[in-house]
């Protein structure tokens, strides 16, 4: 099905690299969602949701799953159901779950957040031993190490498996639990060319997001244990995200995670490529060892809203992403020739 079919003509002619949620449903994922068989999945009788919720616990080696309007309220039920009020967690610093979700696990869960600087996105393991907190009269317990893989701020950068390991072995022995921010969790597998169970693996949950690569309009699955997920449960119902027919969100789910899972490599070889292609202009550069999946970096010596403004006059819409970079995103409604339009704006723009 070409891509015309699904992009309205508002959008026509823009190449939206704001963020890989931006992508409109294919006319085989309506399809799916037109023929899906749905019911009233708060009373618990929708089987597209159930089937999503299956697929995904086995995709992720999991017993149970839950599908959520999103990945904060994904995130953020984990966090709820490891922690006790008062506790604390520890986080990468710059992690989607304490930077972008205003202030959740302290609202919701209202527990304290330590936070851990990186390299790349990857906390040090040895840090992260040294700084989990055995409650007592003084000290907030850690009850909760939180991971994001691949890592958002960091530019879409993939987490070595051995540090996995090693948070695996650190939370265990420490008896915390281990949740994965997995909103790309897909993006990393294909990159590492894994299967996605082997990075899940190492942790007690993971959220994952359909809504973003995998080009769905709404939704993500919490995974974990059964006891988890059913605790997850009256969570989900509580902050309002228990949803009726939403097997038709769910239908597009599914249809993702069949259909869509191993051309996120051709999203990584477009972010490769303009990466390579826009390193070195006047006045921009790129680390080239942050571009390892769909996301680029790039940082200027002027302002990035310059730029932002600059390039909206082409056609191409990028967000900054701090006062001197901007964050560019691949996705399925990006091809090739939409690409090399957006490195030939860089380049007359640069020039
Ligand atoms: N990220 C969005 C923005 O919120 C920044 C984006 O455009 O990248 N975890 C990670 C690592 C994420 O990047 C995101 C969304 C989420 C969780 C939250 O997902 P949603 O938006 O579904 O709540």
């Amino acid at each position: 099905m070409p891509l015309e079919a699904h992009v309205p003509a508002s959008q026509k002619g823009i190449v939206d690299l704001r963020s890989d949620t931006v992508t409109r449903p294919t006319q085989a994922m309506l399809q799916a969602m037109m023929e899906a068989p749905v019911g009233d999945d708060v009373l618990g009788d929708d089987p597209t949701v159930t089937a999503l919720e299956h697929k995904a616990a086995e995709m992720l080696g999991k017993e149970a799953g839950m599908f959520v309007p999103s990945g904060t309220m994904g995130n953020q039920i984990a966090i709820v159901c490891h922690t006790k009020r008062g506790d604390s967690i520890l986080a990468e610093q710059e992690a989607h779950i304490l930077y972008y979700e205003v202030g959740a696990p302290a609202v919701i869960s209202q527990v304290v957040s330590f936070t851990l600087p990186s390299d790349k996105g990857a906390m040090d393991p040895i840090e992260v031993g040294k700084r989990v907190l055995t409650k007592s009269l003084h000290t907030p317990g850690t009850s909760l190490i939180c991971v994001e893989n691949t890592h958002n701020r960091a530019g879409g950068t993939v987490i070595p498996m051995s540090y996995l390991a090693a948070y695996r072995e650190i939370a265990s022995r420490k008896g915390v639990g281990l949740h994965l921010d997995g909103a790309r969790v897909f993006n990393a597998a294909v990159a590492l060319g894994v299967p996605v169970k082997e990075i899940a693996q190492y942790f007690d949950s993971v959220s994952f997001c359909l809504s973003k690569g995998l080009g769905t309009p709404v939704g993500s699955v919490l995974v974990g244990s059964a006891l988890l997920i059913e605790e997850a449960r009256y969570w989900r119902k509580r902050l309002g995200g228990g949803m009726r027919q939403s097997g038709f969100l769910a239908a597009c789910g599914l249809y993702a995670l069949e259909n869509n899972v191993d051309r996120l490599a051709e999203d990584h070889a477009r972010a490769k490529r303009i990466a390579e292609a826009i390193s070195g202009l006047p006045g921009i550069s790129v680390n080239m060892d942050r571009v390892q999946t769909n996301i680029v970096l790039a940082d200027f010596d002027r302002p990035a809203v310059d730029w932002q403004n600059a390039l909206a006059e082409k056609g191409i819409w990028a967000l900054p992403f701090g006062d001197q970079q901007m964050r560019l995103v691949f996705h399925m409604d990006i091809d090739d020739a939409m690409t090399d339009r957006a490195i030939e704006a860089f380049k007359s723009i640069a020039s």
